[in-house]
């Protein structure tokens, strides 16, 4: 681990979380003498969080947007994972033992010939970049994440799918041994989790196959080790720990649609101007933010995606 980093971490955790001494101007200040660095330099080290140092080799994005990540921290102790629990400030910690080693993929329905990809085999085969996108959950909150991965359709280029395969379906792992929401029968959805995407949104440059957040492969809480992301959709649409991929000439039955099918539909399109029916889209907290900002159509992917939809009414087809 790189040094700075560490040191900065430890301080973080040792001193300043520590509000009595914080509090404690004198002691403070003796502790800054103490270190012989500045009271300002000690508490900017502070400051910087702990970001793990990058174990894949990837192509950084350009960031074109000039979006500003989250961070690691706020990335990766919020968050939606129903398989371990419905609060997600608690997935963090009971996703720590996972077992996402070793992990195979099976590939199957209409494709030339169904085969189990080895998740080691896997990161050899594809070429990893960096893509830093917008995340928006349907929920209301945001953030913006540099995921790690490469495209969906390189992957469907390997399948080789057979014409008549119209949509692509996504499961993840069940085992109750490991997800105690599937022991239990939690979050009032049925497990194994479920999506899909028509075969055309598939294939767009946008969606990937995430193996990694900031250069390091995905903690378990973020779906590890392998996950699907489609920005321009509600969070729930990008399903973690995914086991198998089928190509099918039907349009999946995803978990939330499922669910709750006046709720949530198939596409699950960000949209500001199509409200859920309990809540309005039109705006989102970024995670760290106070104040609420706009949402944007398609999550702010509008130019890269808005042919697929030319033809629907994304109201009835949300
Ligand atoms: N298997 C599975 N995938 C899932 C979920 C889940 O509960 N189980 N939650 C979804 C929802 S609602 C969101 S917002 C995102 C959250 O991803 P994050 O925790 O990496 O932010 O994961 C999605 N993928
Ligand atoms: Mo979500």
């Amino acid at each position: 681990m790189n040094y700075i980093k560490r040191k900065s971490w430890e301080l973080k955790e040792s001193f300043v979380t520590d509000e009595k001494f914080f509090n404690d101007r004198r002691k403070f200040l003796k502790l800054g003498a103490a270190l012989a660095v500045s009271t300002s330099a000690v508490m900017e080290l502070a400051a910087k969080e702990f970001t793990p140092l990058p174990n894949l080799h990837y192509t950084k994005d350009l960031n074109q947007n000039n979006l500003t990540p989250n961070s690691y921290e706020q990335i990766t102790s919020y968050n939606n994972f129903y398989e371990f629990t419905t609060s997600k400030k608690a997935v963090k910690e009971k996703a720590k033992n996972f077992r996402s080693e070793p992990w195979q993929i099976s590939v199957d329905g209409l494709v030339e010939k169904p085969f189990i990809l080895d998740m080691e085999k896997l990161l050899k085969k594809f070429a990893l970049e960096e893509r830093i996108y917008r995340f928006r959950c349907v929920e209301g909150w945001s953030m913006v994440v540099p995921w790690i991965g490469f495209e969906l359709s390189e992957l469907i280029k390997y399948a080789k799918p057979l014409s008549n395969a119209k949509y692509i379906r996504f499961e993840t792992l069940y085992d109750p041994k490991q997800f105690p929401s599937q022991r239990y029968g939690l979050g009032s959805i049925d497990y194994p989790y479920v999506e899909g995407l028509r075969m055309d949104e598939a294939m767009n440059p946008l969606a990937i196959i995430a193996v990694g957040l900031y250069g390091h492969t995905l903690p378990p809480q973020n779906g590890a080790p392998i996950r699907l992301i489609t920005p321009w959709k509600y969070g729930f649409k990008s399903i973690k720990s995914i086991v198998k991929i089928t190509f099918t000439d039907t349009m999946p039955l995803n978990t939330w649609r499922k669910a709750a099918p006046y709720e949530y539909g198939f596409y699950a399109n960000v949209n500001p101007d199509v409200d859920h029916p309990r809540w309005s889209q039109k705006r989102e907290r970024l995670l760290g933010k106070f104040f609420k900002q706009d949402t944007l159509m398609f999550n702010g992917y509008e130019k890269e995606v808005a042919d697929l939809y030319k033809d629907m009414d994304l109201r009835k087809e949300f």
